[in-house]
C-alpha cells in the first residue's frame, strides 16, 4: 500500500481501524456465499460521517477505488473487493436516535443491524417494515444500497419504501443530508431514492431516516401442502382476497425441504409429500388464527396444512422456509439467481427450469424457493461446476423471455452486471451511466458493480 494513502487513512480513522495484515482483512474479503473474493489494499473502519468523508477524500486524492461493505450478507458480490481497492466497512456507524413516536420514524447509522433496529422500534411500540432471514448481520446501509426485500414486502414494500431520508457521502467527499423525514416534500429530484438501490455506486450511505409501522404482536402462520405452483397461486389468490391481515406468502419445493430437513434435523411436516409448500402468515393486534383456519378449510388447493401461533411453533414452522439459504450453503457453493416474473408466468418458468439448466449443466440441481406474493424466486443452482456462467446465462434468458427481471431483491452487483441488458434498455443503461459519471466522474465508488465494465 502506498505510504501516503495509508498515512492519510490512519489519520482519518485511527491506526487501529486500518487493517492491512492479510489475516485481519480476510473476514471482509470473501462474501457470504464464498463465490466472490479478492484482496483489498486495506480495510478501513470509520466510526462517523466525518471519518467517512476523510477516507473518501484520501482515496479520491490517491485515485484508489473504494468498495463499501455493511454486514457482508450480500449475495451478488457487490461488497467484496476484486483486488486492490480500499474496503470501507460501515459496521461502526451504529448510532441509534430515539424513536419519534408521533412521526413513527427513527434515524439510525448505516451500520446498525436489522435486528437491532427491530428491537429498538419495538421498545417504542412500533416495528420496522422489512424483515429477512439475515436480520442478525444485515445492516441498514447495505439494505438501503441493495433495496433489500424479504418476507414482509407484501405488507410494507421493500427497503426503499421505508426510507424517508438519508445522509450520504459522494465520491468527492460532499455530504448530502436529508434527515427531517417530511411526509410531503416536492422540491426537486429525489436524491434519497436515487441513492437507495444504487448498490454503493453513487454515494456511501452513512445514516438513514426510516419509517416505522404498527407493532402487530399477534401472528399466525400456516405451512400448506399444495400440488404445485399453479395450486400455490390459487391459494395466494384466495389469501389476497380474504385475509386483510396477510403479512407473508412464501413458497418452497420438495428438493429444498429435503435439504432443510437434513440440515436442521426437522421431521417431515406432513404424512404425504407434496408438489410445493406455501407459508402464509397473518399479523394483527388480535389473534388472526381463525381467519387462516377459515381460509384453509375453504380453499380447494389445500392438500394438508399445519398452523402455529405461539412463538416456538412459529419459529419451527418458519425454519422450513428460512433455513433454505444456510442449508444450501452447507451443501455447496451455489450459483444464486434472484428473479421475478409476473405471477401469470410463474408456473411455466418453474416447469421449464430443470430442462433449461440440464441443457447446459447436466449434473446441476436447482433448489427453488422464494417470495410467492411477488413472483420472486430464488433459484440456487448446486453442482454446476465449470458451467456456472452458462447456467446463469441460460436461466436469466429464460426469465427475460417470461417478461421477468434478472434481479428482484438482491441487486445486480458483480454477479449479474454482464446481463443487465436483459432487464434494462440501452437507453436506460446509457442514462444510468450518465448519472454515474455526473456523481462519480473518476469511477471510484464500487467500480464493476451494477453497470457492466
Ligand atoms: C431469502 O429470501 C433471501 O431467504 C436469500 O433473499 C435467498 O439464498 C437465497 O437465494
Ligand atoms: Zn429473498
Amino acid at each position: 500500500m502506498s505510504g501516503g494513502l495509508e498515512e492519510a487513512l490512519r489519520s482519518a480513522v485511527g491506526a487501529a481501524h486500518v487493517l492491512v495484515d492479510a489475516d485481519l482483512r480476510a473476514a471482509y474479503e470473501t462474501d457470504w456465499t464464498r463465490r466472490f473474493t479478492g484482496a483489498a489494499r486495506c480495510v478501513v473502519r470509520p466510526a462517523s460521517t466525518a471519518e467517512v468523508v476523510a477516507v473518501v477524500r484520501a482515496c479520491a486524492a490517491a485515485g484508489v477505488p473504494i468498495v463499501v461493505q455493511g454486514g457482508n450478507t450480500g449475495l451478488v458480490g457487490a461488497g467484496v473487493p476484486t483486488g486492490g481497492e480500499v474496503l470501507v466497512s460501515l459496521a461502526r456507524l451504529t448510532s441509534v436516535e430515539p424513536v419519534d413516536a408521533v412521526e413513527a420514524q427513527v434515524t439510525v447509522g448505516a451500520g446498525v443491524t436489522l435486528e437491532k433496529l427491530q428491537a429498538h422500534a419495538r421498545t417504542a411500540g412500533l416495528d420496522f417494515g422489512v424483515d429477512l432471514a439475515a436480520r442478525s448481520s444485515a445492516t441498514v446501509g447495505g439494505m438501503i444500497a441493495t433495496n433489500a426485500g424479504g418476507i414482509r414486502v407484501l405488507r410494507h414494500g421493500s427497503m426503499r419504501a421505508q426510507v424517508t431520508g438519508l445522509e450520504a457521502v459522494l465520491a468527492d467527499g460532499t455530504v448530502l443530508t436529508r434527515l427531517d423525514g417530511l411526509a410531503k416534500d416536492n422540491t426537486g429530484y429525489d436524491l434519497t431514492q436515487l441513492v437507495a438501490g444504487s448498490e454503493g455506486t453513487l454515494a456511501i450511505v452513512t445514516r438513514a431516516r426510516l419509517r416505522l409501522v404498527p407493532l402487530l404482536p399477534e401472528r399466525a402462520a400456516a405451512l400448506v401442502a399444495v400440488a404445485g405452483t399453479e395450486a400455490a397461486l390459487e391459494l395466494l389468490a384466495a389469501a389476497r382476497a380474504r385475509l386483510a391481515t396477510l403479512s407473508a406468502a412464501e413458497i418452497f419445493y420438495p428438493e429444498g425441504l429435503e435439504l432443510v430437513r437434513a440440515y436442521r434435523q426437522l421431521p417431515a411436516p406432513f404424512a404425504e409429500p407434496a408438489g410445493a409448500y406455501v407459508v402464509l402468515e397473518c399479523a394483527a393486534r388480535t389473534d388472526p388464527t381463525d381467519d387462516i383456519l377459515e381460509l384453509l378449510s375453504d380453499c380447494a388447493a389445500v392438500e394438508d396444512a399445519t398452523v402455529a401461533s405461539d412463538r416456538a411453533g412459529l419459529e419451527r414452522l418458519w425454519s422450513y422456509r428460512e433455513a433454505h439459504t444456510e442449508a444450501i450453503s452447507t451443501a455447496g457453493i451455489p450459483t444464486k439467481l434472484d428473479v421475478c416474473v409476473p405471477l401469470g408466468e410463474l408456473t411455466a418458468l418453474v416447469a421449464e427450469l430443470p430442462a433449461t439448466v440440464a441443457s447446459v449443466a447436466p449434473k446441476a440441481r436447482v433448489i427453488t424457493f422464494g417470495h410467492l406474493n411477488e413472483g420472486n424466486l430464488h433459484l440456487n443452482v448446486l453442482d454446476a461446476g465449470e458451467h456456472a456462467e452458462d447456467v446463469t446465462d441460460a436461466v436469466l434468458r429464460l426469465v427475460a423471455a417470461h417478461r421477468g427481471t434478472i434481479s428482484s431483491e438482491h441487486g445486480v452487483g458483480r454477479a449479474k452486471a454482464p446481463w443487465l441488458s436483459l432487464s434494462r434498455t440501452p437507453e436506460e443503461i446509457a442514462a444510468m451511466r450518465r448519472i454515474k459519471a455526473a456523481l462519480d466522474p473518476d469511477g471510484i465508488l464500487n467500480p464493476g458493480v451494477l453497470l457492466p465494465a
